[in-house]
């Protein structure tokens, strides 16, 4: 115990040493090395395109932001978890029903890992998943429209952090949860956690023609916490790795309590194995409820449904579904280089980064060498295991990616560096600091069987005083590597939306050939869209009225619309007939409780308006559309009751 707390006053005097150095430092440390040819490296002419796309995590504003590397540049702020009053995500009628859940309409997340469908084992820039952390959810968006359009609520799970990780064909994007919680949820006392808590790993399938996901079933597992997961691929493919912590079963103060056991464990999940336990219906069905909400793109309308149970599958009645594999000291990344053969443990409190390896695990298995087991599922040797250990590379490893030419990097949180290695040989070929404690690293197509290893992007926990003042709040930052040499060179600083956790990254060119430009007007199936000025109409049905609205360059229509009364529930459904590439249109209506309307050309959406006085109302388009842009307004006029 008290070696224990002997590490944790090391580890924090490091990290004040390292923050505080790095504050007092002068501008030569501070800008690393920066020089002129670092800043053509990523200086993309005006008029140019990126090379490449990086989908960044908002962290706790719940979205998904799109920049451009090597440039820096942000484009756009995908809505995802969060309500957008931009984009009316959330707002609207059409997409409130995302963000509904079993717990009602929960219009915030925290998003922490994004990751893009593949085919064959390579980023495809089909869609790219993400998860919801606090009410646990996997959301997926399209990336011809880049908008979400499916999101999947995951029951049984609390805390969906080792998510959302996607298999080699796209076959499933998987959600782990980090705390263990009873399952199914009942009233009983903290103190009985260890045997009575459950961690539920979910496997949500993805059609291959329409990308729909289903959730498939769930593994019951000890009462672990279950930090971060990677797929194998290659030869490790049918095979998907959690890492675990507070293995020790704790439930109050875990920084002690959890960091107890000198080894935590890599959960390995058959999941080729799970699917013929499926099909061989040795799974028990228990009741569940779960939102499931699909925004269609055709109807631009959003649905929600509840699902009422899901398959469970019990480790120890499933022989050969889990082996867990010994790993130093809470290991939180968990990543599989792109052969499929090494598994990567980055225990946070350990001195060394351990490798495992697939095809040693796997002799082990077939020759039987367990030693031991918990709650039925069988324990291997560590020894048996290793493939590897790269000796004291840095403080705090979390994360590691590979460039596809034989090295690893890795970062460091504590020590606040990025550091390379070589598989195989485990030695550290070259470390570059990071402003300040770096969390994840990305390299685009790091996570496949085939990463572009030009630029790794750091993304860091502080920034302190790398950007001009914005009060007590700083940004959040990422960092620019070059790695085609031997030696990293830092290019470029760029700030961030939120939190950046984690990114995920490809070819400009894979996604740009596919992107949208325009919703057709004759494909519209929204209910209320009138495709025309001879459609518009106003509806009463009782005390609702429907508006059916169109706008077009520069005027609504109908724009006077009389007959409204206090008390009335008002919907404004609008179509733009607009079918020009990027002639969007703004609408809202004093005291709306609504954010503003922002509809593309051929689509429809619908705010709602509750008038509370008499008196004739103006509405505007709030979208700079035309030079008669000022002209495109209307008027409501409200009468007593
Ligand atoms: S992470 Cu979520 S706590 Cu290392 Cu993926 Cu930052
Ligand atoms: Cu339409 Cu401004």
């Amino acid at each position: 115990m008290k070696k224990l707390f002997n590490l944790f006053f090391y580890l924090t005097t490091i990290t004040l040493i390292v923050t505080s150095c790095s504050k007092t430092d002068s501008s030569s440390k501070r800008s690393g090395a920066l020089n002129s040819s670092a800043a053509e490296k990523v200086y993309v002419a005006p008029g140019e395109h990126d090379e490449f796309y990086a989908f960044i995590s908002g962290g706790f504003s719940g979205q998904l932001s799109v920049y451009g590397l090597p440039s820096g540049r942000l484009f756009k702020v995908i809505p995802v978890f969060s309500q957008d009053a931009e984009k009316a995500w959330g707002y609207n009628e059409e997409t409130k029903p995302m963000l509904n859940t079993s717990y009602g309409f929960i219009p915030w997340d925290d998003s922490h890992h994004p990751d893009i469908s593949q085919t064959a084992g390579e980023i495809d820039g089909r869609y790219v998943f993400i998860n919801a952390n606090n009410t646990p959810r996997i959301a997926k968006i399209d990336l011809t429209t880049f908008e979400t359009t499916e999101i999947i609520e995951i029951p049984n799970s609390a805390g969906n952090h080792s998510s959302s990780f996607v298999t080699e064909n796209s076959e499933y994007v998987v959600a782990g949860t980090r705390f263990s919680v009873p399952v199914p949820q009942k009233d009983i006392s903290i103190k009985e956690y260890k045997g009575n808590f459950k961690g539920a790993l979910s496997f949500i399938s993805i059609a291959p023609e329409d990308g729909a996901m289903n959730l498939e079933f769930q593994i019951l597992m000890p009462g672990f916490n279950y930090d971060l997961s990677h797929p194998g691929r290659g030869k490790s493919h049918g095979w998907f790795f959690f890492t675990t912590y507070n293995t020790e079963e704790a439930n109050t103060l875990l920084e002690v309590n959890a960091s107890q056991n000198d080894k935590d464990f890599i959960a390995a999940i058959n999941w080729k194995k799970a699917e013929e336990y499926i099909k061989a219906g040795k799974f028990k069905t228990m009741p569940a409820n779960y939102a499931h909400n699909v925004y269609d793109e055709h109807t631009h309308t959003a649905t929600s449904t509840m699902k009422k149970e899901v398959k469970i599958l019990d480790p120890a009645e499933c022989p050969g579904l889990v082996y867990l594999l010994p790993t130093p000291k809470s290991p939180h990344g968990c990543d599989v280089d792109p052969s499929g053969e090494y598994i990567v443990g980055n225990g946070k409190l350990s001195a060394n980064l351990t490798v495992h390896s697939f095809t040693k695990m796997l002799s082990a298995i077939e020759n039987n060498k367990i030693d031991g087991e918990a709650y039925g599922i069988p324990i291997l040797k560590f020894e048996d295991v290793l493939a590897g250990v790269v000796e004291q590379p840095g403080l705090g490893p979390l994360h590691t990616e590979f460039d596809g030419k034989g090295n690893a990097y890795t970062t460091f949180f504590i020590s606040s560096e990025v550091v390379k290695w070589k598989l195989e040989t485990w030695e550290v070929i070259d470390r570059k600091p990071t402003y300040y404690s770096v969390g994840h690293l990305m390299i685009p197509g790091g996570n496949s069987a085939k990463p572009f290893g030009k630029y790794v992007l750091a993304m860091n926990k502080i920034t302190k005083d790398r950007y001009l003042p914005t009060g007590p709040e700083v940004t959040q930052s990422a960092q620019l590597y070059d790695i085609t040499g031997e030696k990293m060179e830092l290019l470029l600083d760029f700030p961030t939306i939120g939190e950046p956790h984690y990114a995920a990254g490809c070819p400009a060119d894979l996604i740009k050939s596919k992107s949208k430009k325009i919703y057709k007007l004759e494909e519209n199936k929204h209910k209320y869209a009138a495709k025309s000025d001879e459609d518009t109409k106003v509806v009463r049905e009782g005390n609702e009225v429907h508006i059916y609205m169109t706008m077009i360059r520069s005027h609504f229509s109908p724009d006077n619309i009389e007959g409204i009364k206090v008390g009335d529930k008002v919907y404004f459904h609008v179509t733009n007939l607009e079918q020009d590439y990027d002639v969007p249109h703004g609408v809202s209506m004093i005291g709306a409780n609504t954010s503003e309307l922002l509809i593309m050309p051929g689509q429809t959406e619908t705010f709602v308006w509750h008038p509370k006085q008499v008196g004739v109302w103006p509405f505007y388009c709030t979208d700079f559309c035309s030079a008669l842009h000022q002209e495109m307004q209307g008027y409501v006029r409200v009468s007593p009751k």
